[in-house]
């Protein structure tokens, strides 16, 4: 496989062997040793060299995203991953993109921060023959051989999986034919997780005509933005039944809104609650009653992608799409999966 990226590696090779040089030669001399840059590889390492774009760290899911990446393409792996933080914007994720391009790395990998708007850029990536993995969100492009693998959830089926949790709830409760009102906190505006949790849920609800969307409003997949919507629809609507928040850290927000009001959640509550995610401090909610139902997404996806490129370097053939595996918690058989939940 053609490398020019290693160019750059010799030539920061050779800096850190001069620099090695002259920090043992002023040992104990002076600062000059804290600066000698021990993360960059050299020629010998022959590194796979990775470029990744995470769209951000806006939640506890992409914290632990981000980490179990990190965890997998490590040195000792055999890869270089220069990783860059978007802060939830798309101009940034294609800057950092066009900037993989011109260093020439091996490998483009970035989780979309929305679905559209990529075309461009990934076809700047493909006319520099740099294959390009997506990782958790999905792009729409007019082109999909400007992508070669993409990992992530299936996050229609998360919503189908929360309309048929509420579905066989309410029969259980004996409210099956009950006007139910529901309100939604989205995730980001045009992001593949907020369009296709949406489509999942609709897909079931629209067999409901008794279930009523009250509203649906954006969120952006933070704390302090769900506790902002979820005090709107607690101002703007008196009778609520159901509370469907498309992320765990909405949802703690959300929370904090009605604690306030005096408003309590889950199993013995006034609403019904349901999230997304399932990280730690969601299932222990679930646990102890809170939160209803947690529709897993899960972020630990380092290890799928370890072994696409692994596949790509040997040659072989790689599945388009990797879709990685969920569950769905209550307070039925959370607790089992609690201690081992280290995100
Ligand atoms: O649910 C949310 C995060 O794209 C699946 O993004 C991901 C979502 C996840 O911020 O917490």
């Amino acid at each position: 496989m053609r490398r020019p990226y290693k160019k750059y590696i010799r030539l920061f090779g050779r800096m850190t062997c001069l620099m090695l040089l002259f920090s043992v030669l002023t040992a104990g001399c002076g600062p000059f040793q804290d600066v000698v840059p021990e993360e960059v590889p050299n020629e010998e390492e022959n590194l796979v060299v990775v470029g990744f774009s995470q769209l951000g760290s806006e939640s506890l899911w992409r914290t632990a995203n981000s980490e179990s990446i990190q965890k997998a393409l490590t040195r000792e792996n055999g890869f270089f991953l220069e990783f860059s933080n978007a802060r939830q914007k798309q101009e940034n994720q294609i800057k950092a993109i066009r900037g993989f391009i011109s260093q020439r790395v091996d490998y483009i990998m970035f989780s979309p921060v929305t679905e559209s708007g990529w075309d461009t850029v990934l076809r700047e990536a493909k006319d520099a023959g740099i294959p390009v993995i997506l990782v958790d969100r999905k792009a729409s492009l007019e082109d999909d051989s400007l992508y070669t693998a993409w990992v992530g959830s299936d996050m229609i089926s998360e919503g189908e999986k929360a309309g048929i949790w509420l579905e066989e709830y309410l029969k259980k409760e004996g409210r099956e034919e009950e006007e139910i009102n529901i309100v939604v906190l989205q995730g980001t505006v045009g992001s593949s997780a907020q369009l296709e949790r949406t489509k999942g849920f609709h897909n079931i609800a629209r067999e409901h005509s008794n279930w009523h969307i009250l509203k649906q409003e954006p969120a952006d997949f933070t704390t302090a933005k769900g506790k902002e919507v979820m005090e709107m629809f607690l101002r703007n609507y008196a009778d609520i039944d159901v509370v469907i928040s498309q992320n765990d850290d909405m949802t703690f927000g959300a929370l904090q809104a009605m604690e306030e009001k005096g408003i309590t959640t889950g199993v013995d509550g006034d609403i019904i609650l349901i999230s997304f995610d399932a990280v730690h401090d969601a299932l222990k909610l679930v646990s102890q009653g809170i939160i209803n139902v947690d529709i897993e997404c899960n972020p630990e996806q380092g290890e799928y992608i370890l072994e696409i490129i692994r596949k790509l370097e040997n040659g072989e053939s790689v599945d388009k799409e990797n879709i990685v595996e969920e569950k769905v918690f209550t307070q039925e058989n959370v607790d089992e999966y609690l201690d081992t939940r280290t995100y």
